[in-house]
């Protein structure tokens, strides 16, 4: 009898060796996949190499297609890497992409002759009827999967969505299939050994300007309090983890469905980082924040975006400027770091915003000095195949570059992957903003970022920190952020940690 083919799963270079995390997409998958396919991983963070590895491990034999994980920004070029070498080596080999850049660009993919299949949204059962209807040959099914983008002779065809599923919540991961997984728990401001973990899947709210959103269409599902139980029991048993970042999307969703789950986070005191909102914190009850207290919740990373409640209501974000004011000092009597993010230079008035923005984050250092802040610059993706929302593309339809042009996003992966479109994906730039304003953007940030170095820095020396803060301490407190030479300088030597680019 032979064997049934193996699928090769691939986490495409992201991010260093050093901040690499459990490459969670491609272990729900590879677990989705069992009983009915083999799968090996392959994960380009650990692995500086993967490309050779990936060839060596196809030239073996066995393996019947390539499934590749892709978020747009800098991993687009590692993913384009891989998938030009499979398909100039082993032309045979179906190369399937999925994870948020398809799911957004599915339409971009499929013009890349090295990506033959498209998938968005969840994955783990559109792969499973993929390789069902490429690996059986029943190529005719392909029209009947939800959640696929494919090529129909020379026509792209998007299937359509597939329905939220709560799927991945069975079974554990297969964390052995990463070779060494302890590896994965990397020494951050949490503790010594901090996990990755995702405990509930998708977010009920549709911000316009966010990629969850295309991804889950306001749907969420949270998980029983016996997986997290089991699974933190799991982690510091197998792993010896001390601590835990959540990538769940908004971690507290509903009181009801929080508190059993802040139960067990209370049991481990296992120290913490996630994703909220600040409604939802304002929302739960001293019951609930006593958990919170006593499970040392350590920073939660809450979504501010604006000072204007205009532009939050447009964007759909469904919270208010006062409740951010209001979240930061009730954190800071809880003992809790917000982390806020913040969308400088919208279209509508990218100077005008960009200003109120620096005065509100300078009245948010105010009440709660150790808040941490992340500024990105506003930059909507396009609406993913299907059905769009009039609001989304009313307001992408009004985006101008800095000569009056109408915005035409990329229609290839190639341009995608040019340095302005790597810049626009991660929120660092984008073509309306003028010179004088991206340099002020520029030099407010360094300001910020050294008169108040994240705490989540730890590898950067105490002394330089110090260092960099006060010599910084001027130019903050009369305002004179423009061309911070001496912090640029100084930078050189002391470097600080950009949580923007690698997380915790
Ligand atoms: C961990 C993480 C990172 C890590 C990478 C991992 C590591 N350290 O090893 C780091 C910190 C490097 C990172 C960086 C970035 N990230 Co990030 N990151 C995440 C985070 C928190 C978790 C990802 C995860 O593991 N999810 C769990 C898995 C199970 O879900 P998943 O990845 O979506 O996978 C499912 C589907 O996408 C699909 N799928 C995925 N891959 C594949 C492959 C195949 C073949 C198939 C069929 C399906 C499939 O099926 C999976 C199972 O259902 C997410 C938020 C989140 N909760 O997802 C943001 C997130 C993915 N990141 C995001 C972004 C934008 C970035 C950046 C590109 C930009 C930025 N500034 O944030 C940067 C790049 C920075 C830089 N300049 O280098 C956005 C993506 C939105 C978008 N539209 O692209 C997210 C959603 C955060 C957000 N709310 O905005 N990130």
């Amino acid at each position: 009898m032979t064997a049934p083919p193996r699928v090769l799963l691939i986490n495409p270079t992201i991010t260093s060796a050093r901040n690499a995390r459990f490459p969670l997409a491609v272990l729900n998958l590879s677990a989705a996949l069992d009983g009915s396919y083999d799968s090996t991983i392959v994960d380009g963070n650990v692995d500086r190499d993967f490309i050779s590895t990936t060839l060596r491990t196809i030239a073996v034999g066995g393996i019947g297609a390539v499934g590749v994980s892709v978020m747009g920004g800098p991993q687009l070029l590692t993913a384009i890497a891989v998938s030009r070498a499979i398909k100039e080596n082993f032309p045979r080999t179906p190369i399937i992409w999925g994870g948020h850049f398809p799911t957004i660009c599915a339409e971009a993919c499929l013009a890349s002759a090295y990506v033959d299949y498209a998938i968005r949204g969840q994955g783990e059962e559109t792969l499973h009827e993929v390789l069902d209807a490429v690996l059986g040959g029943a190529a005719s099914a392909l029209e009947s999967i939800a959640g696929l983008s494919w090529r129909s002779g020379d026509r792209i065809v998007h299937n359509k969505n597939r329905i939220f599923s709560v799927g991945a919540f069975t079974g554990g991961l297969p964390y052995d299939r990463l070779g060494d997984p302890k590896r994965y728990l990397g020494r951050t401001y949490l503790g010594q050994r901090t996990a990755g973990y995702q405990a509930a899947i998708g977010c009920r709210f549709r911000c316009t300007f966010c990629g969850v959103a295309a991804m889950f269409r306001g749907k969420t599902a949270l998980p029983p309090a016996s997986r997290l139980e089991q699974d933190l029991g799991y982690l510091k048993r197998r792993f010896g983890a001390d601590s835990v970042q959540f990538f769940d999307h908004n971690f507290f969703d509903r009181k009801e469905e929080t508190d059993p789950l802040l139960e067990v986070l209370a049991e481990h005191q296992l120290p913490w980082w996630c994703f909220a909102r600040s409604d939802a914190l304002l929302n739960l009850t001293e019951r609930s924040w006593s958990l919170v207290r006593k499970s040392r919740l350590r920073m939660a990373y809450i979504g501010a975006e604006s000072p204007s409640d205009s532009l939050l209501h447009d964007v759909r974000k469904g919270t208010s400027s006062n409740q951010t004011l209001e979240v930061v000092k009730l954190c800071r009597s809880q003992g809790v770091i917000p982390e806020l993010s913040f969308m400088v230079a919208p279209p509508q008035d990218p100077e005008g915003e960009t200003e109120r923005t620096f005065e509100f984050i300078r009245h948010i250092k105010r009440i709660h000095p150790k808040s941490e802040i992340m500024i990105y610059i506003y930059a909507p993706l396009p609406p993913p195949p299907g059905p769009a929302d009039p609001a989304v593309l009313r307001g992408l339809s009004a985006l101008r570059d800095v000569d009056g042009a109408a915005l035409a996003f990329p229609a290839s992966v190639e341009q995608w992957a040019q340095p302005q479109w790597l810049a626009y994906w991660c929120h660092t730039d984008v073509p309306w903003l003028t010179e004088r304003l991206r340099s002020r953007i520029r030099d407010f940030t360094t300001v910020l970022g050294c008169r108040f170095p994240t705490l989540t820095d730890i590898r950067s020396p105490s002394w330089g920190k110090t260092t960099l803060s006060a010599l910084a301490s001027w130019r903050y407190r009369y305002q004179r952020y423009g061309h911070p030479w001496e912090l640029d300088l100084s930078r050189k030597f002391i470097r600080l940690r950009d949580p923007r680019v690698s997380s915790l």
